[in-house]
């Protein structure tokens, strides 16, 4: 028994610190990634998978979010940004209804690395969208190697106690001291494993707020394509050099909202990353006017930020859409009616309840899908632009690739609307696959 029972404290303190530094390292380093962008007419949505050390597989599913014309070619080329070594793959999807491809490229070294995602069919040209990844190497975590020489040395005085009964003092001395210093390192750095909160925490990243990023809006036009485009200039505020550390957030890497004065036009879109600092829209055919575009990003640890800039835009042939429609409004979009109202009349400065109830054919649709992380988006703007707010429906946040759909036929938002006038709303949801865009028209009142 008496030599049995340092074998099982042997065991024992192994198996208690064992796995936690493992399944911590797999959610630093790695894991997938989600995103919305418009790669010429196709928004896609996009999952990226990084894996850490290289050689490694690289997987990135590409979903059109809409239905494809004609046979299409969509291709995925990786290009290392030291090395320019590239990885590339190519998949044919035929024409028929939106449906997921999965691209699987085996990287060959870590870094930084520029993953540039094409889609072509016959009908619309070229879309392409650039996602920047970083692929890390693997790396032991700091504790593990002086955990498992103190281990060692435990397992070694142990087994010498065993085997060497009758070892001579000076012997027993150095087994004693080894002993209690390899016992009081495993222990200390066991329980620094075990119970995180405990690690003393070095600052290994720059926690202060970059400088803003100034953005410059271009209009462009595709001559080829014969298409309308804006071209986004991402440049930092201090050094006036190209901003490419911008993050995901709410689902993509920029989103940009154009409205006219009148608050009759509204388009939500997520231009494609071309190369650092560079952004890249198609537009659809619009009326001719000085809109309103606000571009929303959010740098690497700071916070989220929407700039502004009056630009004209629109082709002089095409109809202005109508005035928003005053709630409560009952709205038609294909198969779906839609009713938007208020619970109670919105006041200055009081929370007040939207909510959006959709039918089809006089029935309850079942469920309503997630877009962008959430069942619904909820855009605000006053007659002069001041105020520019966006406001999430009430509930959890989902942004898995796959279409998260929840039961129940409606969405709700609550906004403190904070001047008495007249607001322009646009509510978007997605139902089946389709995103809608729903504008009302709140009349604020004053207290
Ligand atoms: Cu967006």
């Amino acid at each position: 028994m008496q030599r049995v029972t340092p074998w099982l404290m042997v065991l024992f303190i192994i198996a208690v610190c064992w796995p936690l530094h493992v399944s911590a390292h797999g959610i630093i380093a790695g894991g997938a990634r989600v995103l919305d962008v418009q790669a010429g007419s196709y928004p896609l949505r996009i999952e990226v998978t990084v894996p850490t050390g290289a050689p490694a597989l690289l997987t990135a599913k590409v979903w059109p979010q809409r239905d494809l014309a004609g046979a299409t070619q969509l291709s995925l080329t990786a290009t290392h940004q030291d090395s320019q070594a590239t990885v590339s793959q190519q998949i044919i999807v035929p024409a028929g209804p939106r449906m997921i491809s999965v691209f699987d490229v085996t990287v060959p070294q870590t870094g930084v690395w520029e993953l540039r995602i094409q889609i072509q069919d016959a009908a619309h040209g070229i879309g392409v969208a650039t996602v920047p990844i970083t692929i890390y190497p693997n790396t032991i975590p700091p504790l593990t190697i002086p955990m498992f020489v103190a281990v060692a040395i435990l397992a070694l005085v142990l087994f010498s106690t065993t085997i060497w009964p009758e070892a001579r003092p000076w012997v027993r001395v150095v087994q004693a001291h080894s002993f209690t210093a390899s016992l009081s390192i495993t222990v200390v750095i066991g329980v620094l494993m075990v119970w995180p909160n405990l690690r003393v925490d070095i600052p290994t990243i720059d926690t202060t707020s970059r400088p803003y990023a100034v953005t410059q809006i271009i209009p462009t036009h595709d001559d080829q394509r014969n298409i309308d485009q804006l071209q986004i200039l991402v440049n930092d505020g201090s050094t006036g050099l190209p901003v490419d550390d911008i993050m995901l957030h709410h689902q993509a890497l920029m989103h940009l909202v154009l409205i006219d004065p009148a608050s009759h036009t509204f388009l939500h879109l997520h231009p494609a990353r071309v190369k650092p600092g560079q952004y890249l829209i198609d537009l659809p055919v619009i009326a001719q006017g000085t809109y309103d575009v606000a571009v929303e990003i959010e740098r690497a640890n700071s916070g989220s930020q929407v700039t502004h800039q009056q630009v004209a835009l629109g082709v002089a042939t095409a109809q202005a859409l109508p005035a928003p429609s005053p709630l409560p409004a009952t709205i038609q979009s294909g198969a779906y009616t839609i009713t938007v109202q208020t619970t109670t009349p919105a006041q200055v400065g009081l929370p007040v309840e939207l909510s959006a109830v959709v039918t089809r054919a006089g029935q309850p649709v079942s469920a309503l899908d997630y877009w962008l992380g959430m069942r619904g988006h909820m855009l605000v703007r006053n007659p002069n632009g001041a105020i520019f707010g966006h406001i999430h429906a009430v509930g959890a946040m989902n942004d898995a690739f796959e279409p998260v759909s929840v039961a129940g036929n409606h969405v709700t938002f609550v906004y403190a609307f904070p001047t008495a006038e007249t607001y322009a709303v646009w509510v978007q949801i997605m139902i089946d696959g389709t995103l809608i865009t729903l504008p009302v028209q709140i009349t604020v009142l004053p207290l």
